[in-house]
């Protein structure tokens, strides 16, 4: 095993920034800029509330709902919202790491050695179990140099592959472990969906470099070939494709629910891979969809900016109604802009700042300080619905990517702002719990705590309140449930 901190970062002491307010790192482009004393240990504090945090949802989720998916934090029980994965222990792992509490990673190691189970008969989304079991045990790996995660993540790798089985090779949306029989659901037409089956790259590719067996790359490779052989003109994708033709079934074009992560991994997969020649179309897919995105969907409502969804065809305008989730757009402008990918027809810090600003905006306007799920816009004026919370990390996640690169402190105060009303309205006796209905000044608890808090939103705000070389973004891509995954130079 790896030193616990020492592999991600260089340790736990004061951060090292030194050098100008105008210097920026050699890599990454971020800023590289001094804080003074007290700052730093204001900002450290706050850090430390975050850690205190993530003790009390892990604790509370290790006493009541151990080895289920999610712990219920009114209810005091569990329930299996992933068909029975420890979807929160294996979430959890790399935040526990990358937060040096230890003892408990090592509890959460124990169980995914000895009872994580891939041999049930039922259905499992191949989307979910990706992104948060998959991308876990890998990033676990990467940062501990623990063998056993990476075991774990072949092993279920391997019941996840007849997913693939289709005539064109793109994936369904749910698989049976035992059966290895896939479906998509009907509410999809029996299509497959551009963010699920888009949202495989990093884990797969990651797997294929870590034991040499390309059987995993090929895999997702064969996505991109089929969506290159079905081109748009604007670089934007259709909501649903059919799996047994390549054809394009129409469902709108999103940077919401069911579009999102594609566009997010296009650039993820060209930063994991070392930009190589191998993941170059990646990158120009990127750069493609950006300057689509940019035309099509980013209008103006009074001083806001927005993202919305195009749900007519091509130079139809767009609804102005934009999901929380959306709020990652501004990271991914980042990192697009950190490495030296961005379309030329706009600026793309000054579109993430203004979207980040909307974002903001979310939490700022809400009497209770939190966001609620979807907006919708006339005139600079945001009506919230649906307004519930639950517990969703994309606003802190832009937070943390614009502080990474700007250094301006407001995105710290806003996470802080954002941090201080989680604790107000969420905090249960025992972990966290959404809201259902965030814009009220008094809302009321639902009963679930999420496995994404710990995954992501807790691990967003502690990167956003701690110093960069906690986790360095030249050496690590954070996939979509915020698992790191080490930047490896792929040549396939
Ligand atoms: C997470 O599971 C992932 O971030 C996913 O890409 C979108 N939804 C949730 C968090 O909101």
């Amino acid at each position: 095993m790896q030193d616990r901190r020492g592999r991600a970062h260089g340790g736990k002491g004061l951060p090292r920034h030194k050098g100008s307010s105008s210097r920026r790192g050699a890599k990454s482009g971020t800023k590289d800029i001094s804080l003074s004393a007290e700052e730093e240990a204001l900002w450290a504090e706050r850090a430390e509330e975050v850690r205190g945090a993530m003790r009390h949802a892990w604790d509370g989720y290790r006493k009541y709902a151990w080895g289920m998916d999610e712990v219920m934090p009114k209810s005091k029980k569990g329930k299996n919202s992933f068909g029975s994965l420890g979807a929160t222990i294996v979430d959890s792992l790399d935040t526990l790491w990358l937060m040096d509490l230890k003892d408990r990673f090592d509890d959460a190691r124990g169980w995914i050695e000895n009872h994580m189970r891939f041999d049930r008969n039922q259905g499992y989304s191949v989307f979910e179990t990706n992104i948060r079991c998959l991308g876990g045990l890998l990033s676990s790996y990467d940062l501990s140099g623990d063998s056993m995660f990476l075991r774990k993540a072949e092993e279920l790798a391997t019941v996840m592959l007849p997913a693939f089985d289709t005539t064109t090779g793109i994936p369904v949306t749910s698989i049976n472990f035992q059966t290895g029989r896939g479906n998509n659901p009907s509410w999809a037409g029996g299509n497959s969906n551009l963010a699920e089956f888009g949202t495989l790259q990093l884990e797969w590719l990651t797997l294929a470099a870590r034991t040499g067996n390309h059987l995993y790359s090929d895999k997702v490779e064969r996505i991109f070939d089929v969506i290159e052989e079905h081109p748009t003109a604007d670089g934007l994708y259709d909501t649903y494709m059919d799996q047994n033709t390549g054809n394009w079934k129409g469902g709108g074009i999103r940077f919401g629910a069911l579009g999102d992560s594609f566009y997010e991994y296009l650039i993820k997969t060209w930063v994991w891979g070392g930009k190589t020649r191998v993941v170059q179309r990646y990158k120009d897919l990127f750069v493609k969809a950006m300057a689509g995105m940019h035309d099509a969907l980013i209008r103006k409502s009074g001083d806001l900016t927005v993202i919305g969804n195009r749900l007519g065809g091509p130079g139809s305008e767009p609804e102005m109604r934009m999901d929380h989730l959306a709020c990652f757009v501004p990271g991914m402008l980042v990192l697009g802009r950190m490495n030296g990918a961005e379309a030329s027809n706009f600026d793309s810090l000054q579109l993430a700042e203004d979207l980040t600003e909307t974002c903001h905006q979310f939490y700022a306007r809400s009497p209770s300080g939190l966001s609620g799920e979807s907006a919708t816009f006339q005139d600079g004026h945001v009506t919230m619905s649906p307004a519930y919370n639950i517990l969703r990390p994309e606003t802190i996640e832009a937070y943390f990517y614009m502080y990474r690169y700007t250094k301006d402190i407001k995105y710290r105060e806003w996470g802080w702002e954002a941090f201080e009303a989680f604790q107000k309205h969420c905090k249960t006796e025992v972990a966290y719990a959404g809201l259902t209905n965030a814009w009220v000044a008094n809302p009321s608890q639902d009963d679930t705590m999420q496995s994404f808090f710990l995954a992501e939103t807790l691990k967003y705000f502690f990167l956003l309140f701690s110093p960069d070389d906690v986790l360095s973004l030249d050496e690590f891509v954070l996939n979509t449930e915020a698992h790191p995954l080490r930047v490896t130079s792929w040549t396939g």
